[in-house]
Order: structure tokens, then C-alpha cells, then sequence
């Protein structure tokens, strides 16, 4: 049987127990809490709480309800912080906002039935996106104390199981803390991920005597032979070597950047992988390889010149998923080497010559240790046609567009350069987005954030919040549209409510556009794309925060200045005429489809898209 990435996860979830780290350490005599141990006599509540603040929890994100109001009262009384929102989706973003600002694993408590329900989308995306969460989720009792017909009777479990690494069903108070560690090492072992703890409204008032040790996460094994035979390849100095970096090497830029100096390679990032390496970096060519990204990377990793061309693909904690390669279309490099902390991602979609089942620091350090014979001459040629690839691929964006409001890459860029490079932008699934990844410059980690593989709209305003709650010192700034907008809007009155002070940036066409973008191509008219006209400065009167409206591109400098100068939470409406801006991502998928058609499809759709643009009136929505 091939062993794909989920039934691994669940096969490590039901082996979970062998997670508990072995050694004992010295019982501390009547000394709660003594080196990371759970001791003494409390109610499950309590335990989940003591485990929560020994992990290193700094806020838990959720709504309360009957099955948890234990909970929640156990977290007032020990001081762990928390946060409130409009709607379990929310919870679990924060909670994924928080993951991916800090590198600790984010935690949500949510009730059962609709509590688990409406949080499926953001812990689904947090699963294809590799993001540790912990769900602590309430259940109906169970055992003895079952009833048939309660409340919220779900099956939480079976709900959970295909948007987690893994789920913890406690049967018994003893197991309370155990499944709360074993979780928190699971969500971080090898390629994270979100993981389950579903506990028994009931099991949270039982009382017991604990003595639960510390989980450790296993480390990520270092795979000797592949990594020899990686260095050989990467050895050969005649190959220009091209990185390709995810967001398995967020933690080691400094690694990358020397890794990438030694081989004298260019480096591009997948879309989560963005600020990982320095975009402002010589040898950087910005986000993806190929037609659908950035123009450098095109240019670079291609080129047209054969003699430019990279031979050899390193690529590090990255997956090619499908959003990041512009629906697979990156072009085929001669020698592949792939480095990942999940095996069964490795060769998946794009075939390796060496495979190397490692964490990525561990992978890249080791590397540096062979230096000498990686090393390449400094390459002026090499750098000198980034250099210049990427201030073409500049002048094609600072190309104002926009007629009738704002010019969406005029947005981005004069975001850029208002919002401090240690500030956080989150990015919805606006069109945008791909703007976002070609033109806004990332040059720090754990700075710019997109939920790229499950696209759930709505992810930026909550996943702000969450980053925002434990971060008050950092500006954090929110691109979406206004599609994206009305799927998580509410939460605004967080924003308010805690003076949380994120500052949101409607992109307000009136419409999908991505959708347009998309629809139009393949059927030259649009469906269901129209999106109502609102007042926005009343929302934001009735919410309780600042308001600031931008009409021009010309606005975009003093409007984005003053929105960011406000101390407070702001809502800011950008009118943004898209027009008929080119958008790499877009039309490179496109192609990449239509490429892929049979002939009778092609015909079907070319008959259909030639009878339509004899109409003399399009039906539009
Ligand atoms: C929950 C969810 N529903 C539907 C989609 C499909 N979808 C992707 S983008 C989009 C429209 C986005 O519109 P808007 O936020 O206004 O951004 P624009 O492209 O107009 O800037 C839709 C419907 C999705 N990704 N997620
Ligand atoms: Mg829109």
C-alpha cells in the first residue's frame, strides 16, 4: 500500500502514546508543576489549562458553550490569557495566525456540533498548509453518562479526522493532560500540522491525581546516504544550481542565505515560503519558477539562453503544491534534489534524482559543512541579470493601470513602503494575491502570510487578530477583498472590543473579481461574480473603529500613511479598479488548462466561446 502523507499523520496519531518522552525526571517533593510535569490532584479542567500554560500557550482562541464553560473558567482562574471571537472559523485562523507569526502552535477550544463544524474550514487550511494547531474540542458525555439525543451529539470525531494530523479522544479524567502533550508534539513533529483533543464535557469536573511527564516531539531523522549522495550531485561545480525554499526552512534564513551564497545560486520561494530568504537579497528572484510567477524567476531559472539555464534544482521544505506552481507549470530543471521533513512528500509531483528525508536546518547546515567542495565563484553575470530582471519586473508594476479608483500593484507597493519590514500582512484570497507574490517584498520571516492551499476565504481578518493578540508592539495590516471581507467581517468587533489595532484594507471592487478573471477567460461572460454596495464607513461606525476611505491611486501615499500612523483598529476602503491588469498567475494557469484539454473538449469550449462572442449583449450575473 502507498503510504500517502494522511494515513502516515494518522498512523503516528494512533501511536500517539509512544510520543510521551520515556526519561523520569526527579519528582520535586510537593512542588507543583516541577520541570514541565503535571502533578498533583485537579479536575480535567484544570489539568487541560496547566498543560496549556506548560507548553507554552500564550492565548487560547475560541467561543465557550455548555460542554466547555469549565474550561474556560479554569483558564480565568490560572491566568492564561484568551480571546474571544464572532465564529469558530475564526478561532481556528487566530489560532493559524498565531502559528504562523510566532512558530508555536496555535490553540482554539471549540464546543461540539456546530463548533466543530464551523471551524472545519480553518483547520483544514491549517492541515494543507502545514500550520501546528491544537483543537481542544468539547464533546457530549460519554460512557456511564451517556444520554441518547443530547445536545451538539455529532460525531466529533469522524468530523475531524480528515482536516487533522490526528484526534485524541479522551475516555478517562487520567488521560486529560497526556492527550494535551501528545498533541502539541504531534501538531510539531516532521511536517506540522493541526491535531485534534476531544474531550467529554463530563471528564472536566471528574477529579484526579496527576503525574504526567513531558511529551517531547521526536526529531525529524537525518537520512545519511540520500544527504552523500546530494553533496555529490551538488559538488559537481559545472551545474548552476537553482534553490527552490518553502516554508520548511522559515526558521533558517541565515542557513539559506549562506547556503545560496556558497553555490551561488538563485533562490525562489513557494508563496508560504516567502521571507524565508531576503527578497531584497541579490540572489533572490522572488516567489515561484516559472510563466505564473515572477518575471526574474522566469527569466532566471529558464532564460532563454540554454547556457543560463539552471541544471540542478535544490529544493528545500517546499511541497509544489498547486497554487504555488501556477497548477504544476513550473518548467522541467535536469537534476532534482528534494529535501523535505515529510518523506511522502518527497518526488511526489516532481520526480528527484536524490531525495533526502531531513529537517531543513539540520539539511542545510550539514551542507555548509562541505563548503569547500560546493563552492562557487561569485558570479557577476548571474547577479547582474537578476538585478536587472527584477527592475524590469518593478517598471511592469509601478504601470498605473487603474481609471476609475485605486491601481491594485500601486496599492501593494505603496504598502510596502509605508509598512515597517517587521510588520505582518496577512493576504486573503483576493486576486490580489497574486500580485501580492509577485510585487510585495518580503525581506523578513514570519512576515507575510496567505492561506495558500485551501484558499478559505475570509482567513485574514481572524488570523490578523490572532498574530495582533500576542504581538501589540508589531504593525499588522490585512489585504482583502471585498468578497473576502463579508465571510469574516464580524470579527471586527474583536478588533474592537480588545483594541486589537490591525488595520484592514478592503480592496472594494463591487465584485469576485478573481472570479471574473477566471470565468471570463473560459466563458466570456460572468456568473454570480456582483457583489452588493455597502457602506462602509457606517460599518465601521457601527463596529466602533476608525475609518478611512482611499478613491485614487493618487490617495494611496497620505490614506495608507495615516491608517497605519492610528493606534486603534481601522477600517480602510480602497476603491480599486483592477481593469484589465495582467495577472502572471492568472493566465498562465489558464493556458496550463487548456493545454490539458482533449481535442473534443477544446471543441466543445471553442464552439461555446465563438457563439458567445457573436452575442451582441453578454448576460453578466
Ligand atoms: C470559502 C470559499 N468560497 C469560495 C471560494 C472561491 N473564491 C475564490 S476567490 C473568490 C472571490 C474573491 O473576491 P474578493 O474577495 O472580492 O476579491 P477580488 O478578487 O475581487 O479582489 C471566490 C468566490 C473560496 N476560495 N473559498
Ligand atoms: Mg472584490
Amino acid at each position: 500500500m502507498e503510504l500517502d502523507r494522511r494515513t502516515l499523520l494518522h498512523g503516528a496519531a494512533a501511536v500517539g502514546g509512544l510520543l510521551l518522552a520515556s526519561r523520569v525526571p526527579a519528582r520535586a517533593g510537593g512542588v507543583r508543576r516541577a520541570s514541565g510535569w503535571i502533578e498533583g490532584k485537579m479536575t480535567g479542567a484544570m489539568a487541560v489549562v496547566e498543560t496549556l500554560v506548560q507548553e507554552g500557550c500564550d492565548c487560547v482562541y475560541g467561543i465557550p458553550g455548555a460542554q466547555e464553560n469549565e474550561l474556560w473558567d479554569a483558564m480565568k482562574s490560572r491566568g492564561l490569557p484568551y480571546l474571544l471571537c464572532t465564529h469558530e472559523f475564526s478561532a481556528a485562523a487566530m489560532a493559524d495566525g498565531y502559528a504562523r507569526a510566532t512558530g508555536k502552535p496555535g490553540v482554539l477550544a471549540v464546543v461540539p456540533g456546530p463548533g466543530v463544524t464551523n471551524s472545519l474550514s480553518g483547520i483544514g487550511e491549517a492541515l494543507v498548509d502545514s500550520i501546528p494547531l491544537v483543537a481542544i474540542v468539547g464533546d457530549i458525555a460519554q460512557g456511564e453518562k451517556f444520554r441518547p439525543f443530547q445536545v451538539h451529539c455529532l460525531d466529533q470525531v469522524a468530523l475531524l479526522k480528515p482536516v487533522t494530523k490526528g484526534v485524541f479522544h479522551v475516555e478517562e479524567v487520567s488521560q486529560v493532560a497526556a492527550a494535551i502533550r501528545q498533541a502539541f508534539a504531534l501538531a510539531a513533529t516532521g511536517e506540522p500540522g493541526p491535531v485534534a483533543v476531544v474531550i467529554p464535557y463530563t471528564l472536566l469536573t471528574e477529579t484526579h491525581d496527576f503525574h504526567t511527564p513531558p511529551a517531547e516531539a521526536p526529531g525529524v531523522p537525518f537520512d545519511e546516504s540520500c544527504f552523500a549522495k546530494a553533496i555529490e550531485l551538488l559538488a559537481q561545480t559545472h551545474l548552476k544550481v537553482g534553490i527552490y525554499a518553502g516554508q520548511g526552512c522559515m526558521d533558517y534564513s541565515d542557513l539559506l542565505v549562506q547556503l545560496a551564497e556558497v553555490l551561488q545560486a538563485p533562490v525562489a520561494t513557494s508563496v508560504s515560503g516567502k521571507g524565508c530568504f531576503p527578497e531584497c537579497h541579490p540572489l533572490s528572484v522572488g516567489w515561484g519558477y516559472g510563466s505564473h510567477a515572477t518575471g526574474a524567476s522566469e527569466r532566471v531559472f529558464g532564460g532563454l539562453n540554454p547556457a543560463n539555464q539552471v541544471e540542478l534544482l535544490l529544493a528545500i521544505g517546499v511541497r509544489f503544491s498547486e497554487v504555488s506552481t501556477g497548477y504544476y507549470n513550473m518548467p522541467k530543471i535536469r537534476h532534482v534534489i528534494h529535501v523535505d521533513a515529510n518523506p511522502c512528500n518527497i518526488g511526489k509531483v516532481v520526480r528527484a534524482d536524490v531525495g533526502v528525508h531531513a529537517d531543513a536546518g539540520a539539511f542545510m547546515s550539514k551542507c555548509l559543512e562541505f563548503a569547500p567542495a560546493l563552492k562557487r565563484e561569485r558570479d557577476d553575470k548571474l547577479l547582474d541579470r537578476i538585478k536587472s530582471a527584477k527592475a524590469d519586473d518593478l517598471r511592469r508594476h509601478q504601470k498605473i493601470e487603474a481609471l476609475s479608483g485605486a491601481d491594485p500593484m500601486a496599492f501593494l507597493l505603496t504598502l510596502r513602503k509605508n509598512l515597517p519590514c517587521d510588520g505582518l500582512v496577512f493576504v486573503d484570497v483576493t486576486v490580489t494575491e497574486h500580485l501580492a507574490a509577485e510585487a510585495f517584498e518580503v525581506s523578513k520571516p514570519r512576515t507575510y502570510f496567505n492561506p495558500t492551499d485551501n484558499q478559505a476565504m475570509g482567513w485574514s481578518i481572524p488570523a490578523a487578530l490572532g498574530a495582533q493578540r500576542v504581538m501589540p508592539g508589531r504593525p499588522v495590516a490585512v489585504v482583502i477583498g471585498d468578497g473576502c471581507f463579508l465571510m469574516s467581517a464580524m470579527e471586527i468587533s474583536t478588533a474592537a472590543r480588545e483594541n486589537l489595532p490591525v488595520k484592514i484594507f478592503v480592496l472594494d471592487d463591487q465584485a469576485y473579481h478573481y472570479m471574473q478573471r477566471l470565468q471570463r477567460a473560459a466563458y466570456l461572460r460572468t456568473t454570480a461574480t456582483i457583489l452588493a454596495r455597502m457602506n462602509y464607513a457606517a460599518l465601521a461606525d457601527g463596529f466602533g473603529v476608525w475609518y478611512r476611505e482611499i478613491h485614487t491611486t493618487s490617495g494611496l501615499d497620505q490614506g495608507i500613511q495615516e491608517v497605519l500612523d492610528c493606534p486603534h483598529p481601522v477600517l480602510c476602503r480602497v476603491i480599486t479598479d483592477y481593469r484589465d491588469r495582467k495577472i502572471r498567475w492568472i493566465d498562465a494557469v489558464a493556458r496550463r488548462y487548456a493545454r490539458e484539454m482533449t481535442p473534443a473538449q477544446a471543441t466543445r469550449f471553442l464552439a461555446r466561446i465563438g457563439s458567445r462572442a457573436v452575442q451582441f449583449q453578454r448576460a453578466n450575473d
